[in-house]
């Protein structure tokens, strides 16, 4: 059995790093143009996926560009305490494959279970996610916010 690159004469050899990528560039392309789901939560407080904790954040308006500070409340379901290096803060856009331009940083307790998040920034239109990230005595869990910009 030959395979397609044994076929190929030797001068044609490009052609398949060249179809793979523009295969790979291809379905990238579609991804980007799909719109985002059209049942999104976009609520402002959400339960993590293991129900650990409930999460609420108060994110203002978004300007595009601009790093925004958030103030974000995690609430344990145990009643336990959460503190500042229990919880990390990333994101993205899922539909295009890459994180958040800049790496958030939970900068300040606030009391209470709520802390400050610094430097959440957004830096094209679409569908975004926030993942809030809580270390916890049974392991990690997260509550992911939703927003179309
Ligand atoms: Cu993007």
């Amino acid at each position: 059995m030959t395979t397609l690159v044994q076929r190929l004469p030797r001068r044609m050899f490009w052609a398949v790093p060249l179809g793979v990528a523009l295969t790979a560039a291809a379905i990238h392309g579609v991804m980007m143009l799909m719109p985002a789901p059209s049942d999104l939560d976009l609520s402002h407080t959400r339960t993590s996926e293991t129900e650990a904790f409930v999460a609420s954040i108060e994110p203002g308006p978004i300007t595009m560009g601009e790093p925004q500070t958030w103030i974000v409340e995690v609430t344990m379901t145990d009643g336990s305490a959460v503190g500042v290096n229990d919880i990390t803060v990333d994101g993205g856009m899922p539909r295009h494959g890459h994180g958040l331009p800049a790496e958030p940083r939970v900068a300040r307790d606030l009391g209470d279970g709520w802390f400050e998040v610094e430097n959440i920034l957004f830096t094209m239109a679409g569908w975004w996610v926030v993942n809030i990230h809580v270390e916890t005595p049974a392991g990690e869990d997260q509550a992911t916010f939703n927003f179309t910009l």
